[in-house]
């Protein structure tokens, strides 16, 4: 298998990192100081699935060490071949549609006009396909372009110009446990993706701990605590309640065995439902009160397939909640990509990590460039 994971050094961002973390550890001392019982320190309320009979005795976990997540810069080159090829695949729809635009000889009105309708059936939406094609038509007259293929690598560029900066590292280690908030609409694939990250973080050495807040379905429960014991992460449950209580014990979990990363499943619900939207706000205030600074993440898991819409749920569940990520899943499906634009240029949120299906290895970090590459089938 292989992993995305890089030791961080020397950057801006480290040092806001540093900073916090060391916060972070001076406001857990008191707590480090007094051993810790092996015995499930949540509140008797929540029930603990511990897959491991005791708790690691070690201190592995007591030195905070930045992590960044990043598109593996060295990887094993048939894991990525066979990623390439499964994104390519996934947004095969959209790039034949696309590029079959640039096969002629010459550049004229009608080559704009059915890149306009390429863009808009990709679901980039209004705003980004007038900027792209305003800034196409620049750029083809400051350049002077006179081939089509010139003008596929120009629009190749501007993508990637317009996604660039969706594209960022998720940064760990920055608090112990670093507390991710998972939002979204049914089905959206929120407990698939906390599984997937999960793997992904133990295999670089981050322990992991899950919150069931998903409190609205039994059935959401058992596949988190099913996944979590095949998987060795410990998953704090309970049989009925608040989403926030159960979020909020299982904070305490973390941090009482200094757990790296607590990811904390929520219920999924529609924007418009006003009393659930602000349930997730309610989720959100309890983790801050269960530890300074937290959530530290709140991401929101889209299902790509859901057009035009996911951007409407973007917006929503940002304006309620401040999302600081996005998780973009089954750009395998009928998915065709452009909503990426669409998000880059009306709510440009980080996206952090696209799916392009159900296996673990199916969810890789955003990269612009790849995006564009397979977009356009370069
Ligand atoms: N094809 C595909 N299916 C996915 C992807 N991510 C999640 N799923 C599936 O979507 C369905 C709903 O996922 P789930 O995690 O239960 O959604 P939740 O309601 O948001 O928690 C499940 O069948 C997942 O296997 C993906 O990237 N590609
Ligand atoms: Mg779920």
């Amino acid at each position: 298998m292989f992993s995305f994971f890089k030791r961080f050094k020397g950057s801006k961002e480290s040092d806001t990192a540093a900073d916090e973390s060391q916060a972070v550890q001076d406001g857990a001392q008191p707590e480090a100081a007094s051993p810790v019982p092996a015995a499930a320190p949540a509140s008797q309320a929540a029930i603990v699935l511990e897959p491991q009979p005791e708790e690691p005795a070690d201190a592995a976990f007591e030195t905070v060490e930045t992590v960044e997540i990043v598109p593996p810069p060295v990887q094993d080159a048939g894991a990525r071949r066979s990623w390439l090829t499964r994104l390519k695949s996934g947004l095969s729809k959209t790039s034949s549609n696309l590029t079959g635009i640039f096969v002629g000889t010459k550049i004229d009105e009608d080559l704009y006009e059915e890149l306009e309708t390429a863009l808009l059936m990709s679901d980039a939406g209004v705003e980004a396909t007038e900027f792209l094609l305003e800034s196409l038509r620049e750029k083809v007259r400051s350049e002077r372009l006179t081939d089509p293929q010139q003008v596929k690598t120009a629009l190749r560029t501007l993508l990637v110009e317009l996604l660039k900066p969706l594209e960022k590292s998720l940064m760990l280690g920055r608090a112990q446990p670093l507390v991710m908030m998972i939002a979204g609409v049914n089905g959206a694939g929120k407990t698939t993706s906390i599984g997937k990250l999960a793997k992904h973080l133990q295999s670089f050495d981050q322990s992991v701990l899950l919150a069931a807040g998903d409190t609205f379905r039994a059935a959401a429960r058992e596949q988190l605590a099913v996944w979590g014991q095949r998987n060795n992460v410990t998953v704090v449950a309970q049989e009925s309640g608040d989403p926030a209580a159960v979020i909020f014990d299982a904070v305490g979990a973390a941090r009482a065995r200094k757990i790296d990363v607590m990811m904390a499943d929520t219920a999924g619900r529609l924007p418009t439902q006003l009393h659930l939207m602000e349930e997730l706000r309610k989720v959100k205030r309890v983790i801050g009160k269960a530890q300074d600074g937290a959530p530290h993440e709140v991401l929101l898991v889209i299902d790509a397939n859901t057009g035009q819409n996911a951007l409407t749920q973007v917006k929503a569940f940002d304006d309620a909640l401040g999302l600081t990520g996005l998780i973009v899943t089954k750009l395998d499906g009928t998915a065709k990509g452009g909503i990426l634009a669409a998000i880059a240029r009306q709510r440009p949120i980080p996206v952090y990590f696209i799916g392009v299906g159900e296996k673990v290895e199916d969810l890789q970090p955003f990269s612009a460039e790849e995006f564009s590459d397979a977009l356009l089938d370069v």
